[in-house]
């Protein structure tokens, strides 16, 4: 395995200082260390696009090339800040983007990572970008490689990295959290005090997965939930359109605050069109915990807030059992466009397990149900 200290130390020797992404689980530990150390400047960025924007950034004050990691799910973001931006054809700026390999072929993965896994490298080089698959026989050759490639070329560079290659770096234990409820705890309370006719979008991660485990528990039907297992921070746009569908449904938004991060736009169109049957739920555990726990900016920005200047109509926060089942009741047809953002704290069974149904047979039966 390639110890994050090491690799960290090696790209330090290379010159580079500044570490920008949005974390993927594939390089966790080496995330956890850049978060812990100060040879870097560290950012985690909203959403991969954003990322590559503040290399290019960067790299303009610096004349140095940042490294960017994101997981290849989101490489798709950056195809426009590649193409319009940093691309020889355009202004020509370098950087060092490690992207990994979910999905990759003939490794066992979750479906929506599977087109992505297997595209990926062909994506690679229709886009007309340089990469290297990392190996843990010769990562500081590639690096080298990697760098003086940058320095000839004035554009970015891809190392592809597949799963298990680094080993995990423990970050020193911070301060606990004060909140009161998990995710789980906090998601519980939600089914059970929530109308029948009700239908719940949630992100993508531990979220979903959660929500899915509930229902089994409960022996109740998937068919209310649409669990969004990829597109990540894309289940209030989901929300936005089932609720433009004439019903009396009520659509709960079960998001997370890197994912409503990500695509935090989302809330101006939804706080524009006004949609009284729209719900938005922020779990809120100021972390990315589904790739590993790494912080999201959330605990310095207010939702409330943000929220009401969007033009949502109700807007609350909880922090505790019983003023969630309070404030649910409250948003219960309550005709208004609602905003509840809910503190909660990192955590998770260790046992969690995945949707055992298809995105497929989730999509079948949602739309079953919600014709009822
Ligand atoms: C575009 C994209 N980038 C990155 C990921 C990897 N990813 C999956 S879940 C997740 C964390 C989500 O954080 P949050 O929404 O706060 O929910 P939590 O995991 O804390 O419940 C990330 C980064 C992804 N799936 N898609």
């Amino acid at each position: 395995m390639i110890s994050p200290v090491d690799f960290s130390k090696k790209l330090h020797e290379l010159g580079f200082e500044t570490a920008v992404g949005v974390p993927d689980s594939t390089f966790k530990g080496l995330i956890s260390y850049f978060s812990t150390q100060d040879r870097f400047r560290h950012v985690i960025a909203a959403n991969e696009c954003e990322a590559m924007g503040i290399a290019a950034g960067y790299y303009l004050a610096h004349r140095e090339p940042a490294l960017v990691y994101m997981q290849n799910s989101g490489f798709c973001k950056t195809l426009n800040p590649y193409t319009s931006m940093l691309s020889e054809d355009v202004y020509g700026i370098p950087a060092l983007l490690l992207v990994g390999w979910r999905g990759e072929p003939g490794q066992k993965d979750e479906p929506q990572h599977k087109m992505m896994g297997r595209i990926m490298t062909d994506l690679f080089k229709v886009m007309e970008i340089e990469y290297s698959v990392l190996e843990e026989s010769q990562w500081e050759s590639q690096l080298t490689s990697a760098r003086d490639y940058l320095n000839r070329r004035r554009r970015p560079y891809i190392i592809a990295v597949k799963s298990k290659l680094f080993a995990e770096f423990k970050s020193p234990q911070k301060e606990e959290s004060r909140a009161a409820m998990t995710r789980e705890e906090a998601l519980n309370i939600i089914v059970e005090n929530t109308s029948h006719r009700a239908v719940f979008i949630s992100t993508t991660g531990k979220t979903s997965r959660e929500l899915f485990e509930i229902r089994q528990q409960k022996g109740q039907t998937h068919g209310s939930d649409f669990y969004t297992v990829g597109s990540m921070g894309c289940a209030s746009a989901i929300a936005f359109g089932v609720g433009l569908a004439e019903s009396d449904r009520e659509v709960f938004i079960l998001d997370g605050d890197g994912a409503a991060i990500m695509q935090l736009g989302t809330m101006a169109t939804i706080g524009h069109y006004k949609n009284p049957r729209l719900k938005h739920i922020i779990l809120d555990n100021h972390a990315h915990e589904s790739t590993g726990g790494q912080p999201t900016v959330s605990a310095g920005i207010d939702f409330i807030a943000i929220g009401r200047a969007c033009g949502y109509e109700n807007v609350a926060a909880v922090d505790n059992a019983a003023d969630l089942k309070k404030s649910l009741q409250a948003l219960e047809n309550n005709g208004q466009l609602s905003l509840l953002a809910v503190q909660i704290k990192k955590g998770s069974r260790s046992d969690l397990g995945r949707p055992t149904t298809t995105p497929q047979e989730n999509r079948d039966a949602f739309t079953g149900y919600f014709r009822q």
